[in-house]
């Protein structure tokens, strides 16, 4: 808790799931000096749980609502000067925003559904990276700060019917590894978290709002919540600066592998 005192996170898709779990898992761990930088499309939400924040810990925590599409590249440039001078100096990124549609076999994969997936899932993590690199490479000995990236389970094992969003997480992995390679000679920490299956709105998502769907995709399972992630996240953003949790697999215990779950009769 001590080592993220006094620091600046921000997190994208922080509205719901595995973001908003994690401004609450930041908040709780250092109550008394810490600037939470919540951002997402549906800033409704984020004031929202900016309101509960305040009321669970109280002002230790200043907590910045940001209505923000990283799908955008115009919104993600304009991002970091649009911030009050106070929450500018930032030092985690937790690139979390990200989204699956569909379960289309490759012919019949809707256009848009491709591009929502790349540019939210690829492009926008990396243009949200080259966002808070400048800030982070202008601090001493070449430079200091966390960019910590979610991937997937998915990213390692594609599946039929995932072959994009495979794609797109794979490519997160690709770029999280290189970037680590690129910036060997700072202090600056590229993390990778890879969930398995986490209760979230990801299901309704995928399924374009149809929550039978998605409720079936967790039947008879025991998925991971989007806290036992958030307390992950935290815990790699909270190690010693010479720490670098590099690459994380987290799956629950009936999982084994993308498509290889046991379900309960
Ligand atoms: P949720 O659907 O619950 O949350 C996704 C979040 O991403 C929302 O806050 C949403 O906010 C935000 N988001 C989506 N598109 C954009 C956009 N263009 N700009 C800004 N924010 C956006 O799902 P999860 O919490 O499960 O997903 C979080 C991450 O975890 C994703 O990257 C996902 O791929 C990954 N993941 C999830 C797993 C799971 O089983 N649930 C497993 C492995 C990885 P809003 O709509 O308000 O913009
Ligand atoms: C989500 C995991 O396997 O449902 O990233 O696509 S999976």
């Amino acid at each position: 808790a001590k080592r993220l005192e006094g620091k600046t996170i921000v997190i994208t898709g922080a509205s719901s799931g595995i973001g908003r779990s994690c401004a609450f898992e930041f908040a709780r761990t250092a109550p008394k000096h810490l600037k939470l930088v919540l951002t997402a499309r549906r800033v409704d939400r984020l004031k929202e749980i900016a309101a509960q924040i305040k009321e669970e810990v109280g002002d230790g925590v200043k907590v910045l609502p940001v209505a923000l599409d990283v799908a955008d590249p115009e919104q993600v440039r304009g991002f970091v000067g649009g911030l009050p001078e106070e929450f500018r100096s930032i030092d985690v990124l937790v690139n979390n925003a990200g989204l699956v549609k569909g379960v289309a076999r490759a012919p019949e994969i809707a256009e848009e559904d491709i591009n929502v997936m790349f540019q939210t899932n690829v492009t926008g993590l990396i243009n949200m990276t080259q966002a808070v690199l400048p800030i982070f490479k202008a601090r001493p000995d070449g430079g200091a700060g966390d960019i910590i990236n979610i991937g997937s389970i998915a990213g390692r094992e594609p599946y039929a019917g995932g072959s994009i969003y495979c794609a797109t997480k794979a490519a997160v992995r690709a770029f999280t590894d290189a970037l680590r390679q690129e910036l060997i000679a700072t202090r600056i920490r590229v993390m990778e978290i890879d969930p398995g299956q986490v209760e979230t709105e990801f299901s309704v998502v995928r399924f374009y709002g149809d929550k039978s769907k998605a409720d079936a995709v967790y039947a008879g399972c025991d998925p991971l919540t989007p806290d036992d992630i958030a307390e992950v996240v935290v815990f790699v953003a909270g190690r010693r600066q010479n720490v670098v949790v590099a690459d994380t697999l987290i799956f629950p215990s009936h999982q084994a592998g993308a498509g290889i779950l046991h379900r309960k009769q």
